[in-house]
């Protein structure tokens, strides 16, 4: 795949390595076992210039859609835990503000959080509204001053408990400046904001998913996201576009790595005299991975150039196409190099039942498998079958 990429591309991909060679991998195990997000690792990635690393000015490194998708590629060999807050930080919340904030909020929250000195959540997915975030209960009501009082429960929010700053969807009705959903920029010391994390997690156990409660809390006007562009569920879905696009790649990290772990060990096993790699059933499994992962890129590859061609032609049917399928192929290829390496591939001195096990949230988070091919059922019949039953 090296003839695909530039020079300063590849030179980007190999100095995220060199980070998670040197600060992820020799500590992932153990923040893995003790459920930890390891809060020191953000300053670095801030030096590394990788936090909404795909934005243009603020501090944020205006790098190109294949780069970022490299970088996150490279994360996620590490863990989709800490792929996954790179995300939330530049895709999700910077990304936001990026798109739909005034040039206060831009000016107040960018540069800190692609320096990594201030942390921000994305608060879309409620108890009761998962895949279908129209149904949302989170309120916001204009008060004659111009206040906004937000109420609400906001749930599996990634990084909440750490994050300085949250940005929360609610339903304005037709309240004030409303007009349905709308966003806003809520600092976590406001009165009324708490977060608590989920525990007893079997997934993406080096990363924080909370639960947020909003008790009556007062904002003032400009908190608001005010960009048009905000104007609806569209806001969020821009977004998640971006995050979506991040995962096409980051997951053919975890495969890759799961791929080389598996490598390694079947060159290094012996059984009945002669290594493992010597099979040919194993040889047919390692084939059949490689030329996955080699699809998988490819198709990341496409979207990602595209983006940087034509933004305009990157349809959210492409984005589910590639987030449905490299998700799906990335965590059979960790099932399968957990398989094969046999009762050894059940502890954490091994990677891919880890990423199988991360792969779980991945796939489910930012539209599951069925989201997307109803995404792209519905582009291919032009019928939507997100039905709400009617009684
Ligand atoms: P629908 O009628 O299709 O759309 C409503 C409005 O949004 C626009 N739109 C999009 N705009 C940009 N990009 C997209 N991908 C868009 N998809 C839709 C659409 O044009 C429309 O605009 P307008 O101007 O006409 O109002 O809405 P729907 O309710 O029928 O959507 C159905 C469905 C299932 C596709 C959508 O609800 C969906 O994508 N559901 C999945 C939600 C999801 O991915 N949730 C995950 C949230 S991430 C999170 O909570 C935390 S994970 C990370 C972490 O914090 O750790």
């Amino acid at each position: 795949m090296d003839g695909l990429f530039s020079a300063e591309e590849k030179a980007l991909a190999l100095d995220v390595r060199a980070v998670v060679d040197e600060v992820i991998r020799p500590n992932i195990a153990g923040w893995y076992e003790a459920a930890v997000f390891p809060r020191e690792i953000v300053p670095e990635l801030g030096r590394l210039g990788v936090l909404g690393m795909h934005l243009e000015g603020y501090g944020c490194a205006g790098r190109s859609a294949v780069q970022y998708g490299l970088a996150a590629q490279e994360l996620e060999a590490g863990d989709s835990g800490l792929r996954t807050f790179v995300s939330v930080q530049g895709s999700l919340a910077m990304s936001a503000i990026h798109k739909h904030g005034s040039e206060a909020q831009k000016q107040q929250w960018l540069p800190a959080m692609a320096a990594g000195e201030a942390i921000g959540c994305f608060g879309l997915t409620e108890p009761g509204a998962g895949s279908d975030p129209a149904s949302m209960r989170t309120t916001a009501v204009q008060e004659p001053g111009g206040d906004w009082v937000l109420t609400g429960t906001k749930r599996w929010i990634g990084l909440a408990t750490l994050a300085d700053v949250a940005i929360i969807w609610a339903q304005t009705g037709e309240h004030g400046d409303g007009r349905g959903v709308r966003g806003f920029v809520v600092p976590t010391d406001t009165p009324g904001f708490s977060a608590e994390a989920i525990g007893q997690k079997l997934s993406m156990r080096a990363s924080v998913q909370c639960e947020i409660t909003l008790t009556d809390v007062r904002l003032p006007a400009e908190a608001i996201l005010p960009a048009e562009s905000a104007v609806g569920l569209k806001g969020p879905f821009q977004c998640l576009n971006e995050a979506r696009y991040g995962i096409i790649w980051g997951v053919m990290g975890a495969a890759r790595d799961s791929f080389n772990a598996v490598l390694d060990y079947t060159l290094g096993r012996e059984q009945f005299g002669t290594p493992l790699a010597s099979y040919q059933l194993t040889q047919a499994k390692l084939a059949d991975m490689a030329v996955a992962i080699n699809k998988g890129y490819l198709l990341a590859h496409q979207i990602g150039r595209t983006k940087d061609t034509n933004p305009a032609a990157v349809t959210p049917a492409m984005i589910s196409t590639g987030k449905l399928d490299n998700c799906r192929v990335a965590i059979g290829i960790a099932r399968e190099a957990r398989e094969m390496l046999g009762g050894n591939g059940i502890t954490l001195e091994h990677s891919p039942l880890r990423h199988a096990n991360n792969l779980e949230s991945v796939r489910t988070y930012e539209g599951t498998d069925e989201v997307h091919q109803l995404t792209i059922g519905r582009t291919l019949t032009g019928i939507g079958a997100f039905t709400r039953t009617q009684a």
